[in-house]
């Protein structure tokens, strides 16, 4: 199997869990953070920025590949890893969520979606078969079954339709699925429907996937209920597989997700808000082009060993982003992939060491929710 998880340590109080994920492009510590390279990048970093950081497996976009340069010119380039010199882990996403996400510009039937690019309103069809197919083309490690998000909220009956088709879906992309090399994970949605998520848990592991993704969640939910899903979710998973949160990436959702047994999490947060002059800290967001820090000299967090943290001050990044400067953004970027990499390390470290609770407990002592 291309794909394989190695269970190493249970913590004694909670559901979390260390482990080791083998891929193709190399063994990964979980549980693990994924930054988001949506267009064969991510955003602002080169490759071996990324890699010294300590990133395993970025996550990229089927939709947005498929659209432009297309998969066949990736494939033709020899696949995406070559084409965009990374080396280590990839997983592309099915395309399903960034299509449902389109709104008006798309109808979904038994057989698919039909949707209109974001580029140049041209039509386009995805179905679980072509939605293999191109990720079959990009050559990923680990590709996503080809799902609807349900919205929230949905009602029952909403939920129950596209929730069982989401289950044939799954059943046809791994009919579709041949390369050997790749995993293909499926997804679990079921809205916020405990008994929708137990079908859609049964029907997925009967397909006997080398991996679960938990779908559906922090699309809008009160954090509370996200937590109570996963909670009821997680434990209906086989323990020696993989679980993916999908879309979830503050700090906050991090130790939950992790308490609750969750291994893998990508989301655009913290590329995102670095762009827009928003930092991590272990205290909670600081916003780094605020006029308070106009004379502040000091990293933006004094404990933290990036190289942004290491070699300027937040009155530098202050100027750059309010000058606009490109370098401005690469700082907080490379800041901000840093500390969810590194509050990941710690995490493991902790549960490693038994200690897990009283990490989480001292995590939130210091963080401020935003
Ligand atoms: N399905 C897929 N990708 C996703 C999601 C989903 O439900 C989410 C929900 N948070 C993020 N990305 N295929
Ligand atoms: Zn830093």
């Amino acid at each position: 199997m291309a794909i394989t998880y190695e269970l190493i340590k249970r913590c004694s109080q909670t559901g979390a869990r260390v482990g080791k994920l083998y891929t193709p492009h190399g063994v990964f510590d979980t549980p693990i953070f994924m930054p988001v390279g949506t267009q064969a990048t991510v955003k602002s970093m080169s490759p071996r920025e990324l890699k010294d950081m300590g990133t395993g497996i970025i996550l990229s976009n089927t939709y947005h590949l498929y659209l432009r340069p297309g998969h066949q010119l990736i494939a033709e380039a020899g696949g995406l890893h070559t084409f965009m010199h990374w080396d280590g882990g990839i997983l592309t996403d099915s395309g399903g969520f960034q299509v449902f996400s389109l709104g008006p510009l798309r109808k979904i039937t038994e057989d698919g979606v039909t949707f209109r690019s974001h580029i140049d309103g041209s039509k386009h069809f995805l179905s679980p078969e072509k939605a293999t197919e191109v990720q079959m083309a990009l050559g990923a490690d680990i590709i996503m079954a080809f799902d609807e998000c349900v919205p929230y909220p949905a009602d029952y009956e909403y939920a129950r339709l596209s929730t069982a088709r989401t289950s044939r879906w799954a059943e046809r992309c791994k009919a579709a699925h041949t390369r050997k090399d790749q995993g293909l994970f499926g997804i679990v949605q079921g809205g916020m429907h405990k008994d929708l998520r137990r079908i859609s848990v049964s029907d997925l592991v009967s397909l006997d996937f080398p991996g679960y993704a938990i779908g559906g969640l922090s699309v809008g939910e009160p954090k509370p209920l996200m937590y109570e899903m996963l909670a009821y979710t997680v434990p209906l998973l086989p323990e020696k597989k993989p679980r993916y949160l999908m879309g979830v990436g503050t700090p906050d959702c991090l130790v939950e997700g992790v308490m609750y047994g969750i291994d893998m999490f990508d989301c655009v947060f913290p590329t995102r808000v670095a762009r827009n002059g928003t930092v991590m800290t272990s205290r909670g967001r600081l916003v780094v082009k605020n006029a308070e820090y106009a004379r502040d000299f000091q990293p933006i967090d004094p404990d933290c060993g990036c190289y942004t943290c290491r070699n300027f001050t937040r009155a530098y990044i202050r100027h750059l982003l309010k000058a606009e400067e490109i370098f401005g953004l690469r700082l907080t970027t490379i800041h901000n992939l840093y500390f969810l990499l590194s509050f990941m390390k710690n995490m493991r470290k902790a549960i490693l060491e038994d200690k897990f609770l009283a990490f989480r407990e001292e995590f939130w002592s210091h963080y401020r929710r935003q």
